[in-house]
């Protein structure tokens, strides 16, 4: 599916959001013209996950229940299609609620549910959060009334992924004793930069000097993120559909020598890197099941699986789907960090004696997401993304540090790290649900008065935004917003002079340098090239669209190449190796 289709399919899924607490609201029935507005989805919601690869699972259909409409298998495959592409997200897999309200079928039967009230809720949707699905003609009236009845029956269960399942689709191309012992090309690799296709399922290896493409690699369905081995030699990509690649870097043709699938819907992969374990494991999380599994490094066999299934931090509640997010190796110590979303913990998994995995358990707040180290990588910041807040946790000790409230769904990407003229070492989130970005100091021995505060709000253009950058050489802080609804704000980016941040920022349309007429070009991710001169964007346009990616010279803020072959299909995230495997941002 084409980048664009999936954001508005995937326009915030939030089927029946305020299904658990709808005994306070009014019935389901069409809002008054002057109400419609706040059915219209946020950014916010916009960004919520997509299943789309479950969703191509057939599953059975659950047994006849008396008083419950039957579904044949059709209606039932086409269900769970709408379902996992559009509800899944915020109402979890088994319907069991995740950022959404539960829709268990003790619920949706209830006395004051049931077949209308769930048809009409769709179609009208509410300003809890919950879509228009049916008067913004995302749903044909049919398709809303399938969706009330499935809601009716017992939720799919889709199928686990262990050991055996994991096995069969383990692949050595190149076994270690026939790689290469020594680079065998002349690439300059700390500036190479592997470039997510989104929809082509392919990364792209650029050369930040030349801009010239010097490889495109086949991966997994809807690409998503790369991270590089502690050496630099080893890439890690993993797909949607949980598929991990391992290029090695070192071959003459840099290309793929294992393969791996690690679960059926998967955002999340990492790799050791704590002194005297460098290259040594590969770890990756799933939203599907939810797990995390640690593969030896060179190979991909996997080694280890593990359940994160368990309690919410908060009410201390059983949570059968809590998705893996981001995870991130320490420099400290050999743990891994990962972020498991709905239950609100970070994981600190010891990888030094995996047989024995001792694993510590911080809780902070729900709905973990994405985040980065402060400057000095001793702290991790994430996103506790629809709590409005960021955790701080400290890598060297083991701990909680803070839970710092930020705007409306922070959404850091890695973050940026700056020190600011008067507040000292801050680290930067922006916020796909307002205009803000906030600036959290982080240097608790020389400005503890600051540390784990929010020293400053930034205004930027809007909200929507998904990442902010900037790098140690430069004094700029650049700040996108592919998911605003305004063209032009989606397609330029807010720079901010870090020596003068009572300004206002300068804005880049970047969509417009790219000299490219067609499509909502969204501008979205800057990384930086390995000497920190200059950020590459992306131009994100729909499959069958051009797409593009600008260079900006970060001293002049005038572009600098273009980078437009016909090969470059929705180009989304970037990944400069150096600055991958080292965490510069
Ligand atoms: Fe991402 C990082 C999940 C949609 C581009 N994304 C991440 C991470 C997670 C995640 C958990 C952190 C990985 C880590 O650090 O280990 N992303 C999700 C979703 O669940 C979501 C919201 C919906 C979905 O169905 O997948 C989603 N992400 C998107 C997009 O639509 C983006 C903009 C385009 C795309 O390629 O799909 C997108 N996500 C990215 C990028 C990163 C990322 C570029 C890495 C940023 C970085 O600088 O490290």
């Amino acid at each position: 599916m084409s980048g664009i289709k999936f954001l508005l399919l995937t326009t915030a899924l939030c089927l029946v959001a305020a299904a658990g607490n709808a005994q306070q609201q009014q019935p389901a029935q069409k809002p008054a013209a002057t109400d419609v507005k706040k059915h219209d989805t946020t950014p916010g919601g916009k960004y919520q996950p997509s299943l789309d690869v479950l969703k191509e699972q057939q599953l059975e259909v659950p047994g006849a229940k008396p008083g419950v409409p039957a579904l044949t298998q059709a209606e039932f495959n086409l269900a769970n299609q709408i379902y996992f592409e559009r509800c899944a997200g915020c109402h979890g897999v088994l319907r069991k609620g995740a950022t959404g309200k539960p829709l268990t079928p003790d619920i949706t039967r209830g006395a004051d549910r049931g077949f209308e009230y769930l048809r009409d809720f769709i179609t009208y949707g509410s300003p809890a959060g919950m879509p228009n699905w049916g008067t913004s003609g995302e749903l044909k009236p049919e398709e809303v009334e399938l969706m009330a009845k499935y809601l009716l029956n017992d939720p799919a269960q889709p199928p686990e992924f262990g050991m055996k399942e994991m096995k069969e689709t383990w692949k050595v191309i190149v076994p270690v004793d026939k790689r290469p012992t020594k680079k065998m090309n002349t690439l300059d690799l700390d500036n190479l930069f592997s470039v997510t296709l989104r929809d082509s399922g392919q990364i792209a290896l650029i050369d930040g000097a030349s801009k010239n493409i010097v490889e495109i690699i086949p991966t997994g369905y809807a690409v998503h993120i790369s991270r590089v081995s502690a050496s630099g030699r080893y890439l890690y990509v993993i797909g949607r559909d949980g598929k991990i690649n391992l290029i090695d870097l070192w071959m003459e043709k840099p290309s793929t020598v294992a393969e791996l699938k690690i679960g059926n819907e998967a955002r999340s992969v990492e790799t050791s890197k704590a002194k005297g374990w460098e290259d040594k494991y590969a770890i990756a999380g799933s939203y599907w099941p939810p797990q995390y599994v640690i593969m030896d490094g060179a190979t991909l066999e996997p080694l280890k699986i593990v359940s994160t299934r368990g309690m919410t931090v908060d009410t201390q509640e059983y949570h059968p789907e809590p998705r893996v997010a981001s995870i991130v190796a320490s420099h400290y110590r050999p743990e891994f960090l990962v972020n498991v979303k709905e239950t609100g913990k970070t994981l600190m998994v010891d990888y030094s004696d995996i047989k024995n995995l001792k694993q510590t358990e911080i809780g902070s707040a729900r709905f973990l997401h994405d985040g980065g180290f402060d400057s000095t990588k001793r702290y991790f910041l994430v996103a506790a993304n629809a709590s409005n807040k960021v955790a701080v946790i400290d890598t060297k000790e083991d701990k909680l540090v803070a839970i710092v409230e930020t705007g409306l769904t922070p959404h850091p990407g890695r973050g940026a790290n700056f020190v600011h003229p008067k507040f000292g070492p801050v680290w930067a989130t922006s916020h796909l649900g307002d205009e803000t970005i906030s600036l959290i100091g982080t240097d608790p021995e020389k400005h503890p008065q600051h540390a784990w505060k929010v020293v400053q709000t930034l205004e930027g253009q809007g909200g929507g935004s998904l990442f902010v950058k900037t790098h140690p050489k430069s004094k700029n802080l650049y700040v996108d917003t592919p998911l605003n609804p305004e063209a032009e704000i989606s397609s330029s980016v807010a720079v901010f002079d870090i020596n003068n941040l009572e300004k206002a920022p300068t804005i880049l349309p970047i969509g417009e340098w790219s000299g490219i007429s067609e499509g909502v070009r969204r501008v979205v991710q800057g990384e930086y090239n390995v000497a920190g001169d200059e950020v590459w964007f992306s131009v994100w346009n729909t499959k069958n669209q051009q797409s593009a990616i600008v260079v900006v010279d970060d001293k002049t803020l005038k572009p600098k190449h273009v980078i437009k072959q016909k090969e470059v299909v929705t180009p989304t995230g970037k990944f400069n190796v150096y600055n991958t495997r080292n965490d510069v941002y």
